[in-house]
């Protein structure tokens, strides 16, 4: 590969030297040769680095092979764009990322040293630290992606919507964002991504914000090879695919020719700066020395296809360019060559010793900082704002009926109630997902917000969910609060990728660099009355207690949730918190507990001076204690709450003492409250209404276990099924009499 390059320039005559480097290096393009050779430096740097980490692997000091060659035409979209626009970028955009560090003052970024120690896995990588080879950068805005193809698009979608919102707010100091007023956002991929379900929304949902009118300052660039690792793109169909998408204006560049990237990239990039509207950039590219470095493409390739793309190799194309001009011999060319390789291969000595992440506490460190002393800070000075300056507003904005006294209740009220302050207290947060504003939600939680705080900050999306989530990861970064809604428990799982791979990953991924903080609330969870079926009453959350360093809430009763939302606002604005704020729909307008009309399900909403009084720390527990409580502890949550104090009260009235453990947070579970609640009558039920199989008991018993809890156990959970529709449903999820049974059993053993 590099001898063949050599070879090239070797036989290469010398054009007239020397070149004017200001002037264009062809007729019609505005590419002057200064730029030209600056680009081409950036294209060689790239191609020495894919060389190094072929070695460092071979060396058994490397640990990623997948390279940028045959790619490096993206240097021109990089000098085409600003260094300031925010960039998430394909894994083959290594020429996009010196360039662009070379658009930085001297030797402010060593793209050489960055890429490198990403290579060998060194805590010195400037953005993951060692966590995860990938180009980013805090200094040239480059976010770092997942290795998830595709998976990063709807967030970039979000970013652009943020910058466009930033754009007309900035004056009023509410949106934090470093990007200039006119920045845009850029997001590369490979052609094969183009069919991927996470492209494909996030294309259609740019289409259907342009045909609403909404502003999205986003450039799509897809860089062409015509391969998705051994699978071909169908001659022509990434273009037809790209041209046919409503709203999005379509480029075509050849990634092999340095000017034909350049100019149609500025093209590009000056419609999209200046209309604030959406375009992708089609680049035709080649991709040299395989998919990766273990990867024998002519198993799959013919050699005849593998020499054709050898002969359009982009650093020729731009070595001839700076000949044909004369601004440089080959022989000097060459030299560029070899270097920039013997800088590279000096680097790649230095860097491979340099130490690597070397404990489990270094790894986790920036996964899910948690600062409980200033989110309780947070959150009383949202209170002492709501009661002091801003309480006339708060008061208009309730029509002078404020929550804190209209008497008890329900948990879709408090809901309500507690979302309205923390738009009135929170003024970047921002509420939006499927029919949250015109309709107020399904269950009307959400009602009457658009009408107080406007359709700017309380919206209906369109219906596709990974779009919904992808908004609040670029939203997120773009400096706001996003609290997205999922309609369904059932309707994440469609897309929620979005939740574990890129919002939970992001802190880890760039060692804390970057954040996303967001409140995704889902409405959930069994025992709907008259609405049945599985999908609308979903109850399983494994998915969601694995994903690492997600706060996951499920508030049952009115007070709690008002708290723990308040809670999970202050935590994204700390800590930068990703939560799921999972909310029973059964319980929404359930009043009443022990008996008909007693209203002991209601709570009365605190007041503003008391938020941080009251104010519930993640992963904190709530104790119910019936008479002494020394009996049985019954470990639950959600509908399991209710149920649980139902049989503890019917249990009182013999005389047994019970004390019911409400979780709240199944994400991080509270295990020093539940440990301790345990230990205190060595006898636990735990009444899970998720599936027995990867349901949340199991995590309760093996706290349990590993804290080296001794006492009985026992577990009532719900049957390893979907749910059916209609009164079949009661066959299946766990009821007072399975509670009441087990409770029994343990009281007699
Ligand atoms: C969602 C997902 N599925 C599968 C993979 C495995 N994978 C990695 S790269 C790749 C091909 C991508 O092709 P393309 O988008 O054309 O990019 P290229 O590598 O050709 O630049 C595949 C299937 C992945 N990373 N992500
Ligand atoms: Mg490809």
């Amino acid at each position: 590969m590099e001898e063949r390059l050599r070879q090239a320039l070797g036989i290469w005559r010398a054009h007239d030297l020397p070149g004017d480097p200001q002037a264009p290096v062809k007729p019609d393009s505005a590419l002057t040769g200064a730029r030209a050779l600056e680009l081409f430096d950036a294209q060689l740097t790239s191609r020495h680095l894919d060389l190094a980490a072929r070695r460092l692997r071979k060396n058994e000091a490397g640990y990623y092979t997948i390279g940028s060659a045959g790619h490096e035409g993206n240097a021109a979209v990089a000098a085409a764009l600003r260094p300031t626009d925010p960039a998430l970028l394909h894994y083959r955009s290594g020429a996009f990322y010196c360039a662009r560090a070379g658009q930085l003052a001297e030797s402010k970024v060593d793209p050489i040293r960055d890429v490198l120690r990403g290579v060998v896995a060194a805590v010195t990588d400037p953005i993951s630290r060692g966590r995860h080879k990938v180009f980013g950068h805090p200094d040239l805005h480059i976010i770092p992606t997942t290795s998830t193809i595709a998976s990063h698009l709807p967030r970039a979608v979000g970013l652009a919507f943020s910058l466009e919102r930033a754009r007309h707010n900035r004056t009023t100091q509410v949106l934090r964002v470093e990007w200039p007023r006119d920045a845009i956002a850029v997001c590369s991929f490979g052609d094969a991504s183009v069919n991927h379900a996470s492209a494909t929304a996030a294309f259609n949902t740019v289409g259907w914000a342009d045909f609403t009118g909404l502003r999205l300052p986003l450039l799509f660039v897809c860089e062409d090879n015509g391969l998705g690792i051994s699978v071909r793109s169908p001659a022509g169909w990434v273009g037809t695919a790209l041209r046919a998408r409503p709203g999005l204006r379509y480029y075509y560049a050849d990634g092999c020719d340095l000017t034909s990237v350049y100019d149609v990239a500025r093209s590009a990039v000056a419609w999209v700066r200046r209309h604030r509207r959406p375009a992708v950039l089609h680049m035709r590219t080649v991709r040299l020395m395989g998919h990766a470095g273990a990867d024998a493409e002519m198993a799959y390739r013919a050699a005849e296809e593998v020499e054709h793309d050898l002969a359009l190799d982009p650093l020729l194309g731009t070595a001839k360019l700076l000949v044909n001009a004369g601004l440089a011999t080959p022989m000097e060319l060459l030299s560029r060559h070899d270097e920039i390789g013997w800088r590279v291969t000096q680097a790649a000595e230095q860097v491979r010793h340099e130490p690597k992440l070397s404990s489990a506490a270094e790894v986790i460190a920036p996964l899910a900082p948690r600062r409980p002393v200033r989110v309780v800070s947070t959150i009383t000075n949202a209170g002492d704002a709501a009661a002091g300056a801003l309480a006339a507003q708060r008061d208009r904005l309730h029509g002078g009926k404020l929550p804190e006294k209209a008497g008890p209740l329900t948990l879709a009220q408090t809901i309500n109630a507690a979302l309205s302050d923390v738009l009135l207290t929170h003024p970047q947060s921002l509420i939006f997902g499927e029919d949250v504003a015109r309709k107020g939600g399904v269950y009307g939680v959400t009602k009457g917000l658009r009408d107080r705080f406007g359709p700017a900050r309380v919206f209906d999306t369109l219906l596709d969910e990974t779009s919904i989530l992808g908004l609040g990861l670029g939203a997120g970064l773009g400096g706001m609060l996003p609290i997205p809604e999922i309609q369904y428990l059932a309707y994440l799982h469609n897309a929620e990728d979005q939740l574990r791979g890129e919002a939970s990953s992001l802190r880890f991924f760039s060692a804390g660099a970057y954040k996303n903080p967001m409140v995704v609330r889902i409405a959930g969870l069994a025992y709907q009355q008259g609405f049945g079926g599985h999908f609308h009453n979903d109850h399983s959350v494994a998915v969601l207690r694995d994903i690492p360093g997600l706060v996951l809430a499920v508030p049952a009763r009115a007070d709690d949730a008002a708290a723990m939302l308040r809670t999970c606002v202050a935590a994204a604005e700390v800590d930068g918190t990703v939560s799921v704020f999972l909310e029973p729909i059964a319980l929404y307008h359930t009043r009443d507990l022990y008996s008909p009309g007693d209203g002991a399900w209601l709570s009365r909403y605190t007041a503003p001076q008391g938020w941080g009084e009251t104010h519930v720390p993640v992963g904190r527990a709530r104790v119910y204690p019936f008479l002494s409580g020394e009996e049985l502890t019954i470990v639950t949550f959600g509908n399991g709450l209710r149920m649980s104090l139902r049989v503890a009260a019917r249990l009182a009235e013999e005389g047994h003492g019970t004390r019911v453990v409400d979780l709240r947070w199944l994400a991080p579970l509270p295990v020093a409250d539940l440990v301790r609640e345990a230990s205190a009558t060595g006898r636990v039920l735990v009444v899970d209404e998720t599936r027995r199989t990867g349901g949340v008991a199991e995590g309760v018993v093996a706290a349990l276990v590993d804290a080296g809890y001794v006492g009985s156990v026992r577990r009532v959970a719900a049957v390893d099924t979907f749910l059916p529709l209609g009164p079949a449903t009661s066959h299946v999820l766990v009821s007072e009499q399975d509670i009441e049974r087990s409770a029994r059993a343990l009281l007699t053993a």
